[in-house]
């Protein structure tokens, strides 16, 4: 921890803050900037939320540095120097670091302190927070901004307590880093952070050997440092790449087409489909306008990226269990640094789990049904409960004592991502029904966070005591969620997107598709008086 202390607590402000990354700090900044007196609670010891918790070897951003940073301040946008494409998660963690310092934003929040709980007295108005540490704070107004993907999954294999070296999650990497060399390591898991960290682990490891049950979609990072012509460019243009970002699909801004493979010939396919692959990253998605709407057109894109696995791996057979059949996107596309090529080292080894699945883990390894493979320490990139885990974990209680849990026991239930019917001065910061995880975070996070802001400007400009939403907008943009979801290909496959990566999580999909469109609804919501809400004036609320 660099200069963070448990600030003394404040027992009554007006927001309640939970979280210190990208969402709670910048929350914590526009709280403060209006005037509101603020108290932050973050379960770390220091501010960074997702970029905390996730140092495991390779993490970085999916997304170009340049854009995945804050467009509040634009002196700040100057001052900062991005040295990578993709920013690596240390050089993310600075720049939070940076924004807490220059904000002084970390006197706002008290660390290594989780909120346990949250209850709303109808009587006064306010909701009553209580902490591991035994705090209690009176508050008007409660923000989760709890991330997306911030409560790991460690899947219940059998004898998995019995193993007698180290298990490491990617998620929860230690802050001292682990040194590999000359150990036997085995890698459970094949998704983003597994894709990202095995090129590297195999590089130290004595052998590394990785337990695949679903192999996935990579796309070259092609990662380099910054030109300082590229950043004088953008800093020159930051204005311009903000404002176009708002108006692409996943908030981004980017190359985009009207133009459709299923309507291209052959070899505009496949030109597309290169220059997008030379160019690399998640742009990938953009190549055709109906990659994610039309079966024959993902198809393309899937085979285009089983041929290049073909040519990156020198054994066929492998190449063969390296190749996935889901649809692309469904499950997050992937964005890596030689991922496939890792494959043909000496030192690698690829367990199809279709093939031969995990019987148990044992003192001395993972025991497949093609037998044991022993271990000195186990890598688990296996994910997260994402979207609802962390809030679940929170004993949250609306009116009536309704608990959000159970609002939420047939899958999760909120109004336009932000509120929730029945849980009055309740916000979320990129809740489930807002685009969130298919944006680039820190558009999304910023977007709520100033609509949060404006909302409490307007109540406390006309004493209102309370905003929430009906259950009829709830349901419908529940309905409208899903109903957009399935134009697409993205509920297509099983995903933490879906939740079924959680054993008994209900399956919805748990993102709404397309930021352009969800911007207008939400500045139409806030136009229109909170349409959709029921605000309670002060002098009705204690009746
Ligand atoms: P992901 O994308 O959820 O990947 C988890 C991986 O772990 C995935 O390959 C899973 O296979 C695998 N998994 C999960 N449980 C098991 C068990 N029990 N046995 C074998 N394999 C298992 O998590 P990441 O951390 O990689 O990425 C999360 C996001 O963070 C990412 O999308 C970026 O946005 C950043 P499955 O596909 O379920 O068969």
């Amino acid at each position: 921890m660099s200069d963070a202390t448990r600030a003394p607590l404040r027992e009554e402000v007006d927001v309640v803050v939970v979280g210190a990354g990208f969402g709670g700090l910048y929350m914590a900044y526009k709280a403060r900037e209006k005037g509101l007196s603020v108290q932050g609670f973050e379960r770390g010891d220091d501010v960074g939320g997702t970029w905390y918790w996730n140092r495991y070897p390779g993490a970085r951003c999916d997304i170009e540095s340049m854009q995945y940073s804050y467009a509040f301040d634009p002196e700040l946008e100057q001052e900062w120097d991005w040295s990578e494409r993709y920013a690596t998660q240390p050089e993310i963690l600075s720049y939070i670091d940076h924004v807490a310092k220059r904000y002084d934003l970390r006197r706002h929040f008290a660390f290594e302190t989780a909120v346990t709980g949250a209850t709303f007295d109808e009587a006064t108005s306010r909701w009553r927070v209580r902490t591991d540490k035994g705090d209690e704070v009176i508050a008007r107004y409660i923000v989760l901004a709890t991330g997306c993907l911030s409560t790991t999954n460690l899947p219940a294999i059998k004898g998995i307590e019995s193993f007698k070296g180290p298990i490491y999650h990617t998620g929860a990497w230690p802050k001292e880093g682990v040194d590999f060399t000359g150990l036997r390591v085995g890698v459970i898991g094949t998704g983003s952070s597994a894709i990202q960290s095995i090129p590297l682990m195999a590089e130290q490891a004595k052998h590394l050997t990785v337990f695949q049950r679903t192999p996935n979609y990579s796309i070259p990072a092609h990662n380099r440092p910054w030109t300082e012509e590229e950043r004088r460019d953008t800093k020159a243009n930051y204005r311009q790449i903000r404002a176009n970002a708002m108006t692409k699909p996943f908030a981004f801004d980017s190359f985009s087409t009207d133009a459709e493979a299923t309507k291209s010939t052959p070899q505009e396919i496949r030109a597309a489909f290169q220059r997008a692959w030379d160019d690399g990253g998640l742009g990938y998605m953009n190549t055709f306008a109906d990659l994610l709407l039309v079966p024959e057109a993902n198809k393309m894109a899937a085979d285009f990226v089983r041929e290049k696995i073909e040519g990156l791996v020198d054994d066929p057979d492998l190449a063969k269990k390296l190749m996935p059949s889901h649809t692309v996107g469904c499950k997050r596309l992937c964005v890596d640094t030689n991922y496939y090529a890792t494959f043909n080292r000496d030192n690698v080894t690829l367990v199809d789990l279709r093939e031969t699945p995990i019987e148990e883990i044992t003192a001395e390894g993972v025991r497949t049904a093609a037998g044991l493979v022993p271990c000195d320490a186990i890598v688990s990139a296996t994910g997260f409960d994402a979207m609802t885990g962390t809030i679940n974990r929170i004993d949250i209680k609306g009116r009536g004592g309704e608990r959000l849990r159970d609002h939420w026991a047939d899958g999760a239930r909120a109004y336009l991502g932000l509120g929730v019917a029945g849980f009055p001065n309740l916000f979320m910061i990129t809740g489930p029904g807002s685009p969130s995880v298919l944006t680039n975070m820190l558009v999304s996070i910023q977007h709520h966070v100033d609509w949060i802001a404006n909302a409490v400007s307007y109540l406390d400009d006309r004493q209102i005591a309370n905003i929430e939403p009906t259950t009829e907008a709830e349901n419908a943009w529940v309905k409208e969620v899903q109903e957009i979801a399935d134009t697409t290909l993205f509920p297509s496959c099983g995903s933490w997107y879906t939740g079924s990566n959680i054993e008994g999580k209900p399956k919805v999909f748990a993102a709404y598709v397309g930021f352009p469109p969800y911007a207008e609804k939400c500045a139409d919501v806030e136009a229109k008086g909170y349409d959709g809400f029921r605000l309670t004036p002060r002098t009705q609320a204690a009746e």
